[in-house]
């Protein structure tokens, strides 16, 4: 177990059923001024299935629906100078104030957040409601991050032209650990992630390929070595690749 040296999960409030089980069906609520960039994503496959099952309910919203001046104004120059924009309160205020309800967990999209993982995935993904307000410009003026915003998250450090792109990735990421969204294929793939290493490499079909052969031990029919195999490449791997995920 790797000691990732984060403070607990306080704002998970969600209770569980008694069994422990997170609850079947989650509603998410994304308020973006650029609804077409989740749309596509969202609509694809896995997230299609989830809805079609009534796993997910998913709501894309224009934040300009919240704007009440003629023009649909969202952002202002900042206090104090500075480049560009900053995203106005009042619209983000009267968005989240109309989805939400006693339950929900109000997330903020932005690299100035706490950096998402699967556990976070994890956590999220045994919520009731999401509601996901994506940031843009150079920010959002920090009334919202104080007074309304549950969790400001990250994807990664690096700088997106939009945060919408951002709630995409944790939609998936979340949706996917929900029960009954994807099958048995599943849990293997999230326990080499519990393990805190990364995963070994996959070969298929032809067992030789431009002289290039897959490793004897795969079509061995050996379990006990092919597991033991893997788990000496995913350690080689990870030292390679991530070397922060090893003490
Ligand atoms: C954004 C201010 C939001 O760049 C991001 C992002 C990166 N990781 N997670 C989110 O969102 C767009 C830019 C500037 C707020």
């Amino acid at each position: 177990m790797i000691d990732r040296n984060r403070p607990a999960f306080e704002y998970f409030t969600h209770s569980l059923g008694s069994s422990g089980e997170p609850p079947l069906a989650m509603k998410i609520d994304i308020v973006t001024l650029f609804p077409e960039i989740c749309r596509a994503p969202l609509n694809e496959s896995i997230m299609k299935r989830a809805q079609k099952k009534e796993t997910v309910d998913l709501y894309i919203h224009n934040l300009r629906d919240w704007t009440t001046d003629k023009h649909h104004v969202a952002d202002d120059a900042p206090f104090g100078g500075g480049q560009g924009m900053v995203m106005k309160p009042e619209p983000i205020f009267a968005a989240v104030e109309e989805l939400r309800n006693q339950t929900s967990k109000v997330v903020l999209m932005s690299p100035a957040g706490r950096r998402f993982d699967q556990q976070m995935a994890a956590q999220l993904s045994g919520e009731s409601h999401l509601v996901i307000i994506c940031g843009h410009y150079e920010g959002v003026d920090h009334r919202v991050i104080e007074h309304l915003v549950d969790l400001e998250i990250s994807i990664g450090d690096y700088v997106l032209t939009n945060g919408a792109i951002a709630a995409v990735v944790l939609v998936d990421a979340v949706v996917r650990l929900m029960p009954g969204v994807l099958g048995h294929e599943q849990s293997a793939v999230d326990d080499s992630f519990s393990r805190g290493l990364l995963e070994a490499p996959q070969y298929t079909r032809p067992a030789e390929f431009r002289s290039w052969k897959v490793p004897d031990v795969l079509l061995s029919g050996n379990h006990a070595e092919i597991a033991a195999w893997r788990n000496e490449q995913a350690r080689k791997r990870t030292k390679q690749n991530r070397p922060d995920l090893l003490r």
